[in-house]
């Protein structure tokens, strides 16, 4: 931490953005006697609220138009993970020499425990929440945040050496980090998405690659060797970006990793001591659905074993794990057909990863905007997969010349969608709402989506007038 910066009394901050990472910081930073400003590109109108909240911790409102008249007082700004470094405010910063840190990288600051830190593009929340109910069955004090929803910044408060913090990263968290050095790091894996924010995938994965960017033999890196961006970072090819230790999982290369499957058993090569594999638990003991998920798992349980639990002691916990909402969730059956909520599923990979872990008739429900990634490789397995597509949303177009050959319909709402894919689906069948895109031309958040889903699944129980 050269740059001297602590966050601590007498310093003027600005804060970039007034949403749920913003405020949080506001609400943190108050604690330690900064002044503090705070700026978003939102019409004023529409500001009222999140005005007010930062106003009661102190934070005065300046209007992106008006930042000239306080930028000379600023000592650094904390910028929200979704305000691009390609705004005008951040640019206003960088012209005025002021250090713009992420949020993420203040929480680092402010930290006094170890982290272990989730990134990739897909199964970040699910491993990120596993690792945590991993860690606290083996006794440790654990706090979860960062991108899973709330805010890194106030769970690190409170947080002692001897506790640990998961903390799920995006991308665009990783863009604003400085001396952010987790403990652990995972690096899921690195496909096609946020296009819309990156020039280029070689962009995106570096943004990815920063996870890594400050650790030391001290620490440890857990990655997946079935991606071949991430494998290219292996020792073995001689790459300097990952100064920890190694440790990788694998579906597909048993002989290079440190866990793999062995007759179906997830299986411990350890890297000190006895060097004899230890069987973890059977792939079927893990109580999520599909392939990807037996990847996210093993990423958990070498995180847990990197932090210090004991290698017997994670069949147990791993099989009392919770699944998340909105990931493969099974919402009903009506009329002998499974209703499957998989919102969250936001890119082109998860919609693929959904269609893949299901041996019956699917019609997929896909469809929302574009962050403009390439839906052929989607379009080819909705071919290979599903019976029936209907689409939703901005990118319905699209994705039904994706899956040309495959009969699809374009609906014009969720419910529309949901009674729709009811006529098509067949008993023993599965209606699949994996919409492979964001949802905010719709709705107001995947969360929502999938709400609007279940609801729309209730509602075939109770036609209209029932
Ligand atoms: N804003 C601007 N200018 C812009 C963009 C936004 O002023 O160019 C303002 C908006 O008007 C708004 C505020 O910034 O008032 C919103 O900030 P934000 O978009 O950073 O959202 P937060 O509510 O602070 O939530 C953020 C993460 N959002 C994004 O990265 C887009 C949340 O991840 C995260 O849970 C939360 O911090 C707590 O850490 C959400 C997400 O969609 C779930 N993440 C992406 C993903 O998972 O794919 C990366
Ligand atoms: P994230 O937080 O990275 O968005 P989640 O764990 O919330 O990931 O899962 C979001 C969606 O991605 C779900 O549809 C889930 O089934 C899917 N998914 C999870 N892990 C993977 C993976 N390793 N590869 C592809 N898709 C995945």
């Amino acid at each position: 931490m050269s740059d001297g910066f602590q966050f601590g009394a007498g310093e003027t901050i600005l804060i970039i953005g007034l949403g749920r990472s913003g405020l949080a910081s506001i609400e943190v930073l108050a604690e330690h006697r900064v002044t503090l400003y705070a700026t978003d590109e939102k019409p004023i109108a529409e500001l009222t609220e999140p005005i007010n909240a930062a106003s009661a911790f102190g934070a005065r409102f300046v209007a992106p138009a008006d930042l000239g008249t306080i930028v000379d007082r600023l000592n650094c700004a904390v910028l929200s993970p979704g305000v691009p470094p390609t705004s005008p405010v951040v640019r206003r910063m960088h012209e005025a020499n002021v250090p713009v840190f992420g949020e993420i990288e203040l929480a680092y600051r402010l930290c006094e425990a170890p982290i272990v830190a989730v990134t990739g593009t897909k199964g970040k929340s699910t491993t990120t929440a596993l690792i945590g109910h991993l860690l606290r069955s083996c006794g440790a004090t654990v706090h979860v945040g960062g991108n899973i929803g709330n805010p890194l910044i106030k769970e690190v408060r409170g947080a002692g050496e001897h506790d640990w913090i998961v903390a799920e990263v995006s991308s665009f968290q990783l863009e604003t980090i400085r001396a952010f050095k987790p403990r652990v790091a995972v690096l899921l894996n690195i496909a096609p998405d946020h296009l819309d924010r990156y020039h280029s995938m070689d962009e995106y994965a570096e943004a990815k690659f920063r996870i890594c960017a400050n650790q030391s033999m001290s620490d440890w890196f857990v990655g997946n060797l079935d991606d071949p961006r991430i494998r290219a970072l292996h020792w073995h090819h001689g790459d300097a970006r990952v100064q920890a230790r190694q440790l990788w999982f694998t579906l597909e290369r048993p002989d290079q990793a440190t866990m793999y499957l062995r007759d179906g058993v997830i299986t411990y090569a350890p890297v000190s001591g006895d060097p004899r594999p230890i069987p973890i638990m059977r792939r079927e003991e893990i109580p999520l659905a599909g392939e990807h998920n037996v990847q996210n798992a093993m990423a958990a349980l070498l995180a847990a074993l990197a932090v210090g639990c004991k290698a017997e002691s994670l069949r147990d916990a791993m099989r009392s794990f919770q699944p998340m909402a909105h990931r493969l969730h099974i919402v009903a059956e009506v009329d002998g057909v499974r209703y499957i909520d998989d919102s969250k599923s936001t890119n082109p990979g998860s919609v693929i990863a959904a269609l893949r872990t299901y041996d019956a008739p699917i019609v997929l429900i896909a469809g929302g905007r574009s962050k403009g990634t390439d839906f052929s490789g989607m379009g080819a397995e909705i071919r290979r997969r599903a019976s029936a597509l209907v689409a939703i949303g901005e990118s319905a177009p699209e994705i039904a010349r994706a899956a040309r050959g495959v009969r699809s319909i374009v609906a014009d709402s969720m419910d529309d969608a949901v009674r729709r894919a009811s006529d098509l689906a067949v008993p023993g069948g599965i209606v699949l709402l994996s919409p492979g895109c964001a949802s905010f031309d719709m709705f107001a958040s995947a969360e929502e989506r999938g709400d609007r889903f279940a609801a729309a699944v209730q509602a075939l129980r109770e036609p209209a007038g029932a």
